[in-house]
């Protein structure tokens, strides 16, 4: 038996030849890359543990133009591996073998903004921060945020339904999407591009894109409802003792903060540890066990620094929280921001990185870092815990100097049981991509990843979207 882990075996795609080539570069001329140096990125992720090797990038820049590439490969029976950012964290944004990537790099065009709805329409390949950057020249703000924004491309957060900072104040995609056109691996073209909040005629095709990861269809535009612009914006850094004392602080910012407690994150003090040593991020605090970075966005900054001051002052009182600082000032909201959104990035510094997304009841999720550092026993360089806290979402990151596979089958499947036990997600919010399309069966069950497999079947009933991802390799 072969591990969940181990790579699939190429599937009998066929693999591109000259004809092919001249296709390409007649319907996307000066947009079709053969050059090994221009593909190496593409070929490889953000995290530089899965490679591919595709031989083609193709870099199309409408819609009609995904349709003749995916109708031409779906006849020619080519295997096609659609990329965003390249920000994907589960292996899923890269070719597994000669797969020809399909960029959105080139398709960044906004479509149409409408201030009196706050719906923002675009193309895929628009970068999240240029989009928050249009919108916020408009006083509106996209409703997601993530470390990634400066790379991630808006499709792939809608491919991967991405959750990120502001997921507790806002939702989730699968509200905030309103409208998705995509294009079906035959090369029709899928358009659901509704900018209506409501719209019952039917089933809500739109959400079956949400989270695919690429398996199913390229997305090519959507659109979004974008809140307004807060007037007033605090951001809070507070450090405290114990992770009950984090649950207490969170329970009570809920209770006083209410309608204008925008984000809630988490990180340990060994996040702050690699903060400090690999990005030289000062802790802008005294030292304590756990930080929280808590974000409040309201209308009337005197209401707001008023409910501020009542949770500061609860919050010391009751010695919930050891030591805090609070920034209105941009520039300090944006550092202490840093303190979280950086992480993932200083971890990237400290060696292999296995990574673990899962989502479990807010009061447990912390234990999972603690077991696992029992369990390990200091197998492994850092054992790290920090995320979304508003969301039940712990990032469980294990590092060690290089890929190491005994201290693979130490975590693996333990991590997953432990999760699975406790009917928690084994992927929150990153997806399944490569590396954990095995695994799905820890969150769901035969029957209903057998509705998936049919599903895909009816979509791409050639398989040539985005294989090897997402779903398994075998169905129970
Ligand atoms: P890619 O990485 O290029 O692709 C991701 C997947 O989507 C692949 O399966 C790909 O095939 C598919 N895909 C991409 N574009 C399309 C399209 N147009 N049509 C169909 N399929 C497509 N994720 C979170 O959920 N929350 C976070 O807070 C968060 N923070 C991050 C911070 C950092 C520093 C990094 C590196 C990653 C983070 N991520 C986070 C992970 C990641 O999922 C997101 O960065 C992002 O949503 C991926 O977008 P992308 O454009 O880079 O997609
Ligand atoms: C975050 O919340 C991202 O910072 C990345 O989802 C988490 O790297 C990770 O484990
Ligand atoms: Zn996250």
């Amino acid at each position: 038996t072969t591990s969940p882990g181990a790579s699939p075996e190429r599937l009998p795609f066929s693999t591109v030849t000259l004809e092919d080539l001249d296709f390409f570069r007649r319907i996307l001329p000066g947009r079709t890359i053969t050059d090994p140096d221009l593909l190496e990125s593409c070929n490889v992720d953000w995290l530089k543990s899965v490679r591919g090797s595709s031989e083609v990038l193709l870099r199309p820049q409408t819609t009609q133009e995904v349709s003749q590439i995916l109708s031409y490969c779906n006849s020619r029976n080519l295997a096609v591996n659609t990329q965003g950012g390249n920000t994907g964290l589960v292996g899923g944004s890269v070719p597994v073998y000669d797969e020809i990537v399909l960029s959105t790099a080139l398709m960044n065009k906004i479509l149409s903004f409408d201030s009196i709805s706050g719906v923002l329409t675009c193309q895929a390949g628009c970068v999240l921060e240029h989009l928050s950057v249009y919108l916020e020249q408009r006083d509106h703000i996209m409703p997601l945020d993530l470390g990634a924004k400066g790379s991630c491309h808006i499709g792939g957060n809608v491919a991967t339904n991405a959750g990120g900072l502001r997921l507790l104040r806002y939702g989730s995609l699968h509200g905030t999407v309103l409208g998705v056109e995509t294009v079906l691996a035959d090369g029709q073209v899928l358009d659901c591009l509704s900018t209506l909040r409501k719209d019952n005629t039917g089933y809500d095709l739109k959400q079956l894109f949400i989270g695919s990861e690429g398996t199913l269809g390229v997305i090519t535009a959507v659109s979004v409802l974008c809140p307004r612009k807060s007037k007033s914006v605090h951001v809070m850094f507070l450090g405290c003792e114990t992770f009950d004392q984090l649950l207490k602080t969170f329970q009570l910012c809920r209770g006083m903060l209410g309608e204008i407690l925008s984000a809630f994150e988490f990180l340990d003090s060994e996040c702050m540890r690699l903060l400090n040593t690999h990005l030289k991020l000062d802790n802008p605090i005294s030292d304590c066990p756990f930080y929280m970075v808590i974000e409040t966005s309201g209308s009337d900054a005197r209401h707001d620094e008023e409910k501020l001051h009542n949770f500061l002052e609860e919050a010391m009182t009751s010695s919930l929280v050891s030591d805090g600082t609070l920034a209105t000032e941009e520039s300090k909201a944006k550092a202490l921001w840093s303190m979280r959104e950086r992480v993932t990035e200083a971890l990237r510094h400290d060696g292999f990185n296995y990574k673990y997304d899962v989502s479990l009841p807010v009061e447990t999720i912390y234990q999972l870092v603690t077991d696992m550092r029992a369990h390990l026993g200091g197998q492994a360089k850092s054992v790290v815990g920090y995320g979304h806290m508003g969301d039940g979402n712990l990032h469980l990151n294990i590092t060690s100097p290089t890929k190491d596979a005994k201290l693979l089958a130490a975590i693996e499947p333990f991590v997953y049981e432990w999760t699975s036990a406790r009917r928690g997600s084994v992927s929150a919010e990153h997806g399944l991509g490569l590396k954990k399309r095995n695994y799905i069966y820890y969150s769901k069950s035969s029957r209903a990843v057998a509705v998936m497999a049919g599903i895909k079947a009816m979509l791409d009933p050639r398989g040539i979207l985005n294989p090897y991802k997402t779903l398994p390799d075998r169905l129970l």
